[in-house]
Formats: structure tokens, C-alpha cells, sequence
């Protein structure tokens, strides 16, 4: 049985400015969710269902092995997501971004030297992985189908428009980012479906404290456990709590003295991949793309 919570109030834009890629702490938030709650943002959109226990049974130990093994593939892409904070150099502004576990696997849009829609290169790689990993995703898209029709409603009619080269099987998702013990600086996810909504279950192995998933801007936190799900708007600032492992020490990354790990499965998604053609077209456009710019890019 969900209960439902209605916030009342939001934290000044000022406060939240001030908030904006960093980890936060434990006074980040007045309201920590227990159980399996419906919240909705004072003008009555859902911020978010926790569903405890939501994965459980639907997980296997292979499926774990291949999303313990990203571990070691770090990345410093994820701006203030990665807990990077701004220095002043100068009269400049620069962001460092930190070195932290995030991998995105599945299907990415274009962008950057990247003129062309492409499964990750992790995918690409790791076909096999990628169709083991994926029945594990149809009980996320299940849940989200029996507690927020509606957003899965809008979202599946976007993936209709999505060649299913692109989709994950049965899913409303394209896209799947894991992260691998380290906090979250505040902020909020670019590029994803901003009429859908966002997924992330937890997989807990050893002791830590910490790592609880915060919205700051309606100061309401969850400490997910083992399995839990939460579906949530992510387009509203959120982010996570310093994590301290059983060794006694702040941990960024798989411990592996004490086996301490937080891992973050994250379902949703990218808008932008109704424009892709099917992957042989898009292949066709990297190969046309290569060839325009010999010599230039490699
Ligand atoms: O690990 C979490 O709890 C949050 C993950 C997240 O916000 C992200 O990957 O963008």
C-alpha cells in the first residue's frame, strides 16, 4: 500500500543556486522516506513513487556480475553530476570534473564529434552482457506502467516514433546509465523525455552509510536499500549524500578493502533518439560522416 505525501513548500532559488553540484549532507533534507510512498511537488506533479524491494526476485547474481564489472570504466563526463565543484582560476570559472563509475549502455543519440545515433561503445562490445542485462529492465518499465500510467503512457508514445534498433525490448527506454559508489553532486539529467519519467533501482553489496538520494529543492531524501526502486521526475535537482564505507573512510568509487558498493541502475528515455534512422542507415551516416573529415577527425 503506497502513501502518499504532498510537499508544501520549496527551498529558496537562491539556496538551491548555491546547491548545484555539490554532495550534500545529511541537513540537506527534513523528510526521509521509509516506505513505499507516492510524492508530489506542491503544484501537484509527481516527484516521485519509492517502491522498497521493488527489483527483488528480478535481479539474478549474473545479471549483478555484469553491472559490478563496469566498475573499473570510469568516466569525466558527467559534469556537476560527478560531485566536480567550480574554482575560480583567475578572473575564470573552471570545473573539474571528477573521475567516477558511470557508464551509460544501450542506445545514444548524437552529439558532439558524435554526428550519428550508436549503441555505446560498452554495448557495441558487449552484446551478450547487454542481452542478459535486459529482462531485469522489464520489471523497472512493468512498474512503471502500474504506478505512473500517464508518464509511461507519454513515453511510449515517443518510443512508437523510435526506430527498435534504438529500444530496449518491451521498454519505454533507450538508455541506461550505471554508477558505481560515488554521491551524486546536485543536479538534474539533460537530454531525457521531459514528459516521461526516470527510473533508478539500487544494488547494495557490504556495509556503507551514506548515498541517500536527496531532492534538496523539497528537502525529502531516501536511503535506497537492496533492490529498491524509485521512479521520479528527474528533471528536478536532486543528488546524493557523501558515502562512508565499514573501512571507515568517505568512499568515490567500489571499495575494495571491504567490499562496500552502491549501485545505481538508471532506466529512461533520450528524447532525441525519435530522429534516428534504423542502425544500418546510421551506420551509413558515421561511415559518410569519417570520409567528409579524413584527415580532420579520426
Ligand atoms: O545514484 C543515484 O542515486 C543517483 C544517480 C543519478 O542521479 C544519475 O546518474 O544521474
Amino acid at each position: 500500500m503506497l502513501s502518499s505525501l504532498r510537499i508544501r513548500s520549496r527551498l529558496h532559488p537562491d539556496d538551491l543556486e548555491r546547491l548545484k553540484g555539490k554532495v550534500l549532507g545529511d541537513d540537506s533534507y527534513d523528510v526521509l522516506l521509509t516506505g513505499p510512498t507516492r510524492v508530489y511537488m506542491p503544484d501537484g506533479r509527481p516527484l516521485c513513487v519509492y517502491l522498497p524491494g521493488g527489483m527483488t526476485g528480478h535481479v539474478s547474481e549474473e545479471q549483478y556480475a555484469v553491472l559490478h564489472s563496469l566498475r573499473s570504466d570510469k568516466t569525466n563526463n558527467r559534469g556537476p553530476a560527478s560531485g566536480s565543484q567550480y574554482v575560480r582560476v583567475g578572473e575564470q570559472k573552471r570545473s573539474y570534473a571528477m573521475h567516477v563509475s558511470s557508464n551509460i549502455l544501450g542506445a545514444f543519440d548524437p552529439g558532439g564529434t558524435f554526428r550519428f545515433c550508436r549503441l555505446t561503445a560498452w554495448t557495441g562490445k558487449h552484446l551478450p552482457e547487454w542481452e542478459l542485462l535486459r529482462p531485469m529492465l522489464g520489471r523497472v518499465a512493468d512498474q512503471m506502467k502500474l504506478h505512473v500510467p500517464d508518464r509511461y503512457a507519454a513515453q511510449m508514445e515517443e518510443i512508437d516514433k523510435t526506430h527498435p534498433d534504438w529500444v530496449v525490448p518491451g521498454t519505454p527506454f533507450t538508455t541506461i546509465t550505471v554508477n558505481n559508489t560515488y554521491p551524486t553532486g546536485v543536479h538534474t539529467d539533460k537530454g531525457d523525455l521531459d514528459k516521461g519519467f526516470s527510473t533508478i533501482f539500487c544494488l547494495r553489496r557490504g556495509t556503507y552509510s551514506g548515498g541517500r538520494f536527496v531532492f534538496p529543492e523539497f528537502r525529502v531524501a531516501v536511503d535506497l536499500q537492496d533492490n529498491d526502486l524509485i521512479l521520479m521526475d528527474a528533471h528536478q535537482y536532486h543528488g546524493n549524500t557523501a558515502l562512508t564505507c565499514a573501512c571507515g573512510v568517505r568512499c568515490t568509487s567500489y571499495c575494495d578493502a571491504c567490499g562496500a558498493e552502491r549501485i545505481s541502475v538508471v532506466s529512461y528515455m533520450r528524447s532525441a533518439m525519435t530522429t534516428c534512422g534504423s542502425e544500418p542507415e546510421e551506420i551509413k551516416r558515421a561511415v559518410a560522416h569519417r570520409e567528409k573529415f579524413k584527415g580532420v577527425i579520426r
